[in-house]
């Protein structure tokens, strides 16, 4: 432990220092920092960048705007530039962008450079999210992540990260450093607020009665349409679940495993909730392409086994 509660820090620490608190290899504390510091490249773009589209897709034919282009050659070029990273996948990029084939030593970084970003123009909270693992296999369960975080720009810019020893929560101060504002957070057994992604008329039938089930002992709808931030909010307040179920005619969802699930999952993990498509956890699905997509139920442990109840009886 580094600090106490906000504002009752004597000093503050930064995300370097507390990084070097986690016994970790310096290459991997190098590289959070580097995203860290191309975050504030994003932020920029988020704030003053051009709303209009790219004239571009992505992999899964989705229409890119300027701010998704922008953000992943923010990232993309940071990586590149650290020295640590081998291999790179993005939501955004058609394949794996190979730095050097080369391992040892080094990190796989798989990101979603800014998720929700159709999201910005109605001056909503978006994210971008971030999954490292060591060498340069990005297909992997994602058990074996080493470290996961997610940047929110949101009112305030939060960093929350991992790398397997609980999550520890950033905020971005008026110099625009990032400086510890909760440690170890950790999540409620059973939470009170729920966060449905996609149509509901569109659910099966178990999906919809588990919502009817939240309805009914008063859980509080709480959905932004922003991954990050609706994951913020869950894992922050230590209560809660987002799901995104499969859906009628989308048998996996729409969340993609490797950009947005898997960091996710992990970091619920540590905070000691849990993260399941339904079946098995999200962290033990092996990946078979970089597309891959599935649904997810997310949050306190015992909202997310009472949704398999449902789903499963
Ligand atoms: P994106 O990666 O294209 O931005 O899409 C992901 C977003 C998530 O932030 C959010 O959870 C989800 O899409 C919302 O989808 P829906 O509008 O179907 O509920
Ligand atoms: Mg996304």
């Amino acid at each position: 432990m580094m600090s106490s509660e906000p504002g009752k820090t004597k000093f503050q620490i930064d995300l370097r220092r507390h990084l070097r608190s986690q016994n970790i290899d310096d290459n991997l504390v190098h590289l959070i920092c580097e995203i860290s510091e191309a975050s504030k490249y994003v932020i920029n773009a988020v704030r003053t960048g051009d709303l209009g589209v790219a004239g571009t897709s992505n992999l899964y034919g989705e229409e890119q705007l300027a701010l998704d282009v922008l953000s992943d050659r923010i990232m993309r070029k940071r990586l590149v530039k650290s020295g640590v990273v081998c291999n790179i996948a993005s939501e955004e990029m058609d394949e794996i962008y190979q730095v050097t084939s080369d391992s040892d030593g080094l990190y796989s970084v798989a990101y979603d450079p800014l998720d929700g970003s159709s999201l910005v123009d109605v001056n909503l909270a978006v994210g971008t999210i971030v999954s490292i693992f060591a060498g340069c296999d990005l297909l992997q369960e994602g058990r074996k992540q080493v470290a996961a975080m997610y940047i929110l720009y949101g009112p305030r810019v939060s960093l929350v990260y991992s790398v397997g020893n609980g999550v520890h929560e950033f905020t971005m101060n008026q110099l625009m450093e990032f400086t510890l504002s909760r440690e170890d957070v950790r999540m409620h057994p059973a939470g009170n607020i729920y966060s449905p992604g996609g149509l509901r008329n569109k659910y099966n039938e178990g999906d919809e009665k588990f919502i009817r089930y939240l309805e009914a002992k008063g859980a509080k709808l709480r959905y932004s349409g922003g991954f990050v931030p609706d994951i913020n909010q869950v894992l922050m307040k230590g209560k809660g679940i987002f799901i995104y179920p499969a859906l009628n005619g989308s048998p996996n969802g729409k969340l993609r495993l490797l950009f947005e699930l898997n960091p996710m999952a992990y970091l619920i993990e540590q905070a000691g909730g849990a993260a399941s498509n339904g079946h098995v956890p999200i962290l033990d699905l092996k990946p078979e392409s970089l597309d891959q997509r599935a649904p997810i139920y997310i949050g306190c442990t015992e909202d997310v086994s009472k949704a398999m109840e449902y789903l499963n009886g």
